[in-house]
C-alpha cells in the first residue's frame, strides 16, 4: 500500500492547506492534535473497556483479552460499553472542541457545526479479526468497513469528514486507507446482494462476482471499474488527524493484530450551509428510521433491485409527516416508470 502525504510542515497556513485539500481531496496532518491529548482520550476509553472485561485487569494499553461482546455491549449508537465510552467528558469534548474544530473553523472560514450524530456514532471499537452481524432492518455487514464514499450514508456536498486515531495504528491494528484521487470521480456506485452491504466493488471481477451471486446496486453511478485505485494509508499514531471529502472512496483495513483498535469518524461543515436530516439526528434514531424502512418495504413483494431503489430514495429523502407506506408505493410506481422511459 502506499502513503498518505503528511501536511503538517503547512499547519500555519490556511491557504494552502485548503488548497492541498481541494487537490488531494484529503489533508494528513501528523500530530495535528497533540500525542499527549489523544493519549489520554484513548486511554478513558480503555479503562471503559476494561471495565467491561475487554482489556485484561492492569493494562493500560489497548490489548483484547479475547472476550467476545455478549449482547449489544459493542454496537454502535446504543450498546452499553459505547454509551459509557460517549458519555466521557473527554470524547464529549474531543467532539465539540477538539483541534480538529479549530482547524476547520480556519478552514472553512466560520464557526462550525458538529453533527449531532457525532455523539452516538462517533467512535469505533474494532476488535480484531472479520467478523458478520446484522443490524438494523436485517442488513448484514462485517466489522471490517467495506470501501464505500461517505457520501453513500450522507448526500450532501458540504462537509468534511475526520478520522482521528485513538491509539497508535499500524498496519497489524487496520485503521484506514482512501483511495488516491477517488473524489474527483463522480458517485461510486454502492451495492447489495439481499441484505448483505457489500460497498464500493474494487475491480471488474469483484462486481461480477457480487453480480452473479445476486448482488446489484442500490445507488451511485460510477462504475468503480472505469478507474484505477491505489489505496493510501500510514502508520497512523495517537495525535495525527486525516480530514477527507464526501467522494473520497475509503475501507477499514482488517485489524490483525492483539489490540483493540480505536478510532473516531467525526463529521462537521460550516454552520448555516444547507445540511441533511441525518446530520441533525442521533445515529440511534436515523436507525430506527432506517429499520422501519427496510422492513416496510420489505412487507411490499416489489423486486429486490428496485426496493433497493425505493429504500435508497426514501432513505435519502428522511422521516416525513407521510405515512412509509404511501412514500414507497409512489417512490416504487414513480422508479419503474423512470426505468422504463
Ligand atoms: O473506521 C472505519 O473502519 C471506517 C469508518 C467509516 O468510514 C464510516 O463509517 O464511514
Ligand atoms: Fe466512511
Amino acid at each position: 500500500m502506499a502513503r498518505l502525504q503528511d501536511s503538517s510542515e503547512y499547519l500555519g497556513d490556511t491557504a494552502k492547506l485548503n488548497e492541498i485539500l481541494s487537490e488531494r481531496g484529503y489533508l494528513f496532518l501528523r500530530d495535528a492534535l497533540g500525542r499527549k491529548k489523544i493519549g489520554k482520550v484513548g486511554g478513558d476509553i480503555i479503562g471503559v473497556l476494561r471495565s467491561f472485561g475487554f482489556v485484561p485487569p492492569g493494562s493500560s494499553q489497548a490489548v483484547w483479552s479475547g472476550k467476545v461482546p455478549s449482547g449489544n455491549e459493542l454496537t454502535l449508537g446504543h450498546g452499553s460499553a459505547v454509551a459509557k465510552i460517549n458519555n466521557l467528558p473527554s470524547i464529549k469534548n474531543l467532539i465539540l472542541r477538539g483541534g480538529q474544530v479549530s482547524l476547520l473553523k480556519r478552514l472553512l472560514g466560520g464557526e462550525i457545526f458538529s453533527w449531532v450524530e457525532n455523539k452516538d456514532r462517533g467512535i469505533r471499537i474494532m476488535l480484531p479479526g472479520k467478523m458478520s452481524y446484522s443490524t438494523v432492518g436485517g442488513v448484514k455487514g462485517t466489522t471490517v468497513t467495506p470501501a464505500h464514499q461517505d457520501n453513500y450514508f450522507f448526500r450532501t456536498p458540504n462537509y468534511y469528514t475526520t478520522w482521528i486515531p485513538l491509539i497508535d495504528t499500524d498496519e497489524s491494528v487496520g485503521g484506514l486507507a482512501i483511495a488516491e484521487g477517488s473524489h474527483r470521480n463522480g458517485y461510486y456506485q454502492h451495492w447489495y446482494r439481499g441484505p448483505e452491504y457489500l460497498g464500493v466493488p474494487e475491480n471488474r471481477q469483484e462486481a461480477e462476482s457480487w453480480s452473479v451471486s445476486g448482488g446489484s446496486p442500490a445507488t451511485g453511478d460510477v462504475m468503480a471499474e472505469n478507474f484505477a485505485m491505489t489505496w493510501l494509508n500510514a502508520d497512523y499514531l495517537a495525535g495525527d488527524l486525516l480530514i477527507f471529502h464526501p467522494l473520497m472512496l475509503h475501507r477499514g483495513l482488517e485489524n490483525t493484530s492483539n489490540k483493540i483498535r480505536l478510532s473516531a469518524d467525526i463529521r462537521y461543515q460550516r454552520k448555516g450551509t444547507p445540511t441533511i436530516w441525518r446530520a441533525r439526528h442521533t445515529f440511534s434514531y436515523s436507525k430506527r428510521f432506517e429499520a422501519e424502512l427496510r422492513d416496510t418495504v420489505g412487507k411490499m413483494g416489489v423486486e429486490p433491485a428496485l426496493a433497493l431503489k425505493v429504500i435508497d430514495r426514501l432513505y435519502v429523502e428522511g422521516p416525513k409527516s407521510e405515512g412509509l407506506k404511501t412514500r414507497a408505493r409512489a417512490a416504487a410506481k414513480l422508479l419503474t416508470v423512470n426505468n422504463n422511459s
